[in-house]
């Protein structure tokens, strides 16, 4: 089993992180999307989505896309929960996983695509006004959180998710990104130093 990973790139990091947690250690092979290595014959037969993070399992086939790919880990070893347990965490869990995903992550790649230099000559299309306006949707998701902290602490509940995984990845890019989360968000801040703690938030 390989993971065509991508050192530096956001939803790689989110496969990482959710293999770290689990101690799960497997092959990883880098494809390079700053110097446009996923737009290659050879990887587009592999994700014809041309994204990384997939997963090559040892019969040739190719499992792509972040949560498919962190469902199939969670159902094949189950601890630590990362998906939630009973039906309900499970709902919740990718509820709150989604909202993140679209809020803070999804927005803050599409303001770095569109009103950022993003990843230059293989970026090839732009609307600035697009990008800005996702910007604005980080900032308000970050907002959102907050208010959410302080009621639990994690994202999705009283225990570490995927959610949580996540939101980090989505918070560390935006900040990398010249996004921050704003001084007086001081739930989330709080939430970020516990996370970002963990061994795991090094992958
Ligand atoms: N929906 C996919 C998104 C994957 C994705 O966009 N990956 C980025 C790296 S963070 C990529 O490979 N981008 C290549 C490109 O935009 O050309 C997932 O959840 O895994």
């Amino acid at each position: 089993m390989i993971l065509h990973d991508c050192a530096g790139a956001v939803n790689p990091r989110r496969i990482r992180m959710f293999l770290a947690e689990k101690g799960i250690d497997i092959e990883c092979t880098q494809v390079d999307v700053f110097k446009g290595e996923q737009y290659s014959d050879e990887f587009a037969k592999l994700n014809p989505s041309k994204a990384v993070p997939c997963l090559e399992l040892d019969n040739g086939e190719v499992i792509a896309e972040s949560v498919a790919i962190a469902r199939y880990f969670e159902a094949s070893q189950p601890e630590p929960r990362l998906l939630g347990e009973t039906p309900k965490e499970q709902a919740v869990v990718a509820m709150w996983q989604r909202r993140v995903e679209d809020g803070l992550l999804g927005a803050s790649t599409t303001y770095f695509h569109h009103a950022t230099d993003g990843l230059g000559e293989t970026d090839r299309y732009r609307n600035q006004e697009w990008g800005e306006a996702n910007k604005s949707r980080v900032v308000e998701t970050m907002r959102w959180l907050d208010r959410e902290l302080g009621t639990r602490p994690f994202i999705a509940s009283e225990t570490f998710s995927f959610a949580d995984i996540t939101a980090l990845c989505g918070v560390d890019f935006a900040t990398f990104i010249g996004v921050p989360i704003p001084d007086d968000c001081l739930n989330l801040k709080s939430w970020h130093d516990r996370v970002s703690v963990r061994p795991s938030a090094k992958a």
